[in-house]
């Protein structure tokens, strides 16, 4: 099953899914072995590798040993660039920016990319990537040259979310940006969800279980966890055995 359909599946069988953000430059294997063996990690139904900017050079050596030690599960490249791209990986998020107006992130890079991702065996996954605006100017938002959305401002995220699924894309990924102070709020996944049928994906700066459960409940498909998994494991543990008991 490819990643696409078993998001869908998922969704349509009523079952959350959540996926965990990897950033290369702070991936150490024996960490995420640690992980990887508690009984709380089979939550996770998808490993992201990516961010909006990566420093070093271990993109490729971290999509290759998450490879290696979890050969069953999705692996998807969440880029920051038409740079950050492994063959090792399922599929890749094709995301453009539609909350912004930035020519090259709603198509410019892809143009470029596209013959190289036309040759690989990825999945591509055609995403409308919203930018929405959490507390403080995040990296995402200084790197991509964007607006973010106003967090208090649902229906605007709802009808660009509208617009991408009219486009033909195939899923919607709302975010705050990675370390937000604030994730996004409950009534603006309430309003998105409302708007679009494709599987929705909310991230950034969740930071807590009973956060990850409202964001559910409003009507997130997806939720994506990254820097909490680098700063507080029993929180993140705590998420994942709570999505792994009350979601599934
Ligand atoms: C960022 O949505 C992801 O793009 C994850 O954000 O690192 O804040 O969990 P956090």
């Amino acid at each position: 099953m490819n990643v696409l359909e078993l998001i869908k599946t998922r969704k349509d069988s009523g079952k959350k899914t959540l996926a965990l953000l990897i950033d290369p430059d702070k991936y150490r294997e024996e960490d995420f072995l640690q992980l990887k063996n508690l009984a709380c990690f089979e939550a996770v139904d998808i490993l992201l590798v990516g961010g909006s900017l990566i420093v070093g050079a271990y993109f490729s050596q971290t999509v290759q040993s998450l490879k290696l030690h979890c050969p069953g599960l999705p692996l998807v490249i969440f880029p920051g660039s038409n740079m950050h791209l492994d063959a090792s990986a399922d599929g890749i998020l094709f995301l453009s920016l539609i909350s912004g107006r930035n020519p090259d992130l709603l198509i410019g890079q892809h143009v470029v990319v596209a013959p190289i991702l036309k040759k690989s065996q990825l999945e591509i996954l055609p995403t409308g990537y919203m930018l929405i605006e959490g507390g403080k100017q995040t990296t995402v938002s200084y790197i991509s040259n964007t607006t973010p959305i106003p967090a208090d401002k649902p229906e605007i995220a709802a009808c660009t979310a509208m617009a991408g699924e009219m486009l033909g894309l195939q899923m919607i990924y709302a975010d705050a940006g990675s370390g937000a102070q604030v994730p996004i709020t409950s009534k603006m996944v309430q309003f998105i969800r409302r708007a679009i049928q494709v599987p929705l994906w909310i991230g950034g700066g969740i930071r807590t279980p009973q956060k990850a459960l409202e964001l559910y409940k409003a009507g997130a498909d997806v939720l994506v966890l990254g820097n909490i998994g680098e700063e507080n494991r029993v929180t993140l543990e705590a998420i994942l055995a709570q999505k792994k008991k009350l979601v599934e």
